[in-house]
């Protein structure tokens, strides 16, 4: 079932193969339909926001007006994707806008439309964006572009809060109240992404959470970072605290494996994971998507940094595949980026653990000898699964994740 929510066309159009029709949106993915046909729009089975139904006829196509042919059908289609991979981090959207010729390069080179970012018009994909895509297969890092950057980064306007306007100019003018109210309330249905999360949550809830808090000082962390920041700059990626959150919680789920794990339907299984697949909590346009960077206990801080770039470029653009947001392991929620100290994450089900992160602040605190100092303070929460795990194993492991992050150095004894 598919809510149609967008139309390029009417009847009596005029539309060549590949052209596109219209938007669907189910809950696992916004999908442009493209016409398979050249001809003329005869008949349009559905209007705009009404649910369409898989199989059934979409648009009638008269392929060849002048011969008289029969009309012919386009159905509604189900957005790609395998009935095993149903969890709550296939949000999922994927416009792929592109030529027929740039649809044939890709297919040719088996590439993905939905995983390449398009940098034409309304997002389009260009031959230069599946050349590009290619070469990053092909080589572990492109040299930088005239730039100087390979994935830009988000303009800071996305990512960080809005300045606070000038209060003096905002002192609140006395509003004049009308006696009748004439707004309406307005209702809409559920659609998307915001599906998804209904479903996820909802099965979250069957969950016990037991959360656990803490407080990092990042004083050393954030002063490694500056030193970081610029030869990562140099070579092309831009490096945040996200990947020594993430590479510090992979070496703490190598002592604590049980965080790392999921439990069967029944309570009577339990899988501990190999890979640290560890997903990102991300604030998109289109709403909370959750990437995994796969395979972090053989990942260098670099390579996450540079997988965290890829990611944030394609859910930004609303083209994350299913590959990237499925199979997530552990998940860490950076939503100090946005502001907050503790705050009370919910586990991405079947995962059984997920951290929250709070705003960086600068605070005072106490050094060794009793003295003040400015300490970059960070909260840290964390939700557990408590039919697996115990306090005591939160605990320990948040120990050796701060341990990790208030002395970056250790890091180092550890990495691989
Ligand atoms: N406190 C203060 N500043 C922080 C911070 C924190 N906890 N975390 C990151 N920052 C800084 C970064 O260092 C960066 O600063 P510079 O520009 O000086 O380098 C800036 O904030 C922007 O960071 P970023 O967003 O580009 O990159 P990131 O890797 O830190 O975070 C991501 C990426 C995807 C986690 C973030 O963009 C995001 O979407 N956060 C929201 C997550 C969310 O919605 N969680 C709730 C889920 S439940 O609904």
């Amino acid at each position: 079932m598919c809510l149609e929510c967008k139309r390029y066309i009417k009847e009596g159009d005029s539309v060549s193969q590949f052209d596109s029709i219209c938007e669907v949106q189910s809950d696992k993915a916004s999908v442009t339909i493209t016409s398979r046909y050249d001809g003329i729009i005869r008949k349009l089975h559905y209007n705009l926001d009404e649910i369409a139904y898989v199989g059934k006829p979409l648009v009638d196509i008269e392929i060849d007006a002048s011969k008289g042919v029969a009309p012919e059908e386009d159905v509604v289609e189900t957005p790609p994707m395998s009935h095993e991979e149903h969890t709550h981090q296939e949000i999922k959207g994927h416009k792929t806008l592109a030529t027929p010729a740039v649809r044939r390069l890709a297919m040719e080179n088996n590439i993905k439309l939905s995983e390449v970012v398009g940098t034409g018009k309304d997002n389009r994909i260009l031959k230069e964006d599946i050349l590009n895509y290619l070469a990053k297969q092909t080589g572990a890092i492109l040299p930088p572009s005239p730039k100087g950057e390979i994935i830009p980064p988000l303009p800071k306007s996305e990512t960080m809060p809005a300045a606070p306007k000038d209060k003096a100019r905002k002192i609140p003018l006395p509003v004049s109240r009308p006696l009748v109210f004439s707004g309406k309330d307005k209702t809409e249905p559920i659609t998307g992404f915001h599906k998804a999360m209904v479903k996820t949550m909802s099965a979250a809830l069957k969950i016990p959470h037991f959360g656990y808090c803490d407080e990092i000082d990042l004083t050393q962390l954030v002063q490694l970072r500056e030193e970081l920041k610029p030869l990562a700059q140099i070579r092309g990626v831009k490096l945040s605290f996200m990947p020594f959150f993430i590479k510090a919680a992979s070496l703490g789920l190598l002592q604590y494996p049980i965080l790392n794990a999921s439990l069967d339907e029944s309570c009577q299984n339990v899988t501990y994971k190999a890979s640290h697949n560890i997903g990102v909590a991300m604030d998109t346009e289109q709403g909370l998507i959750v990437p995994n960077v796969k395979n972090v206990q053989v990942c260098s801080v670099f390579e996450i940094a540079s997988e965290l770039n890829r990611l944030q470029a394609l859910g930004s653009a609303g083209q994350l595949g299913t590959n990237d947001l499925t199979g997530g392991t552990f998940t860490l929620s950076n939503i100090g980026t946005i502001g907050g100290t503790y705050t009370k994450p919910v586990i991405l089900p079947p995962e059984v653990a997920i951290g929250a992160l709070g705003k960086i602040q600068v605070l005072p605190r106490f050094n060794g000898k009793g003295e003040v100092f400015k300490a970059q303070i960070m909260n840290v929460s964390w939700s557990a699964d408590h039919r697996i795990i115990d306090g005591a194993t939160m605990a320990r492991f948040s120990n050796l994740w701060k341990s990790y992050l208030e002395n970056p150095a250790s890091m180092l004894l550890d990495l691989k």
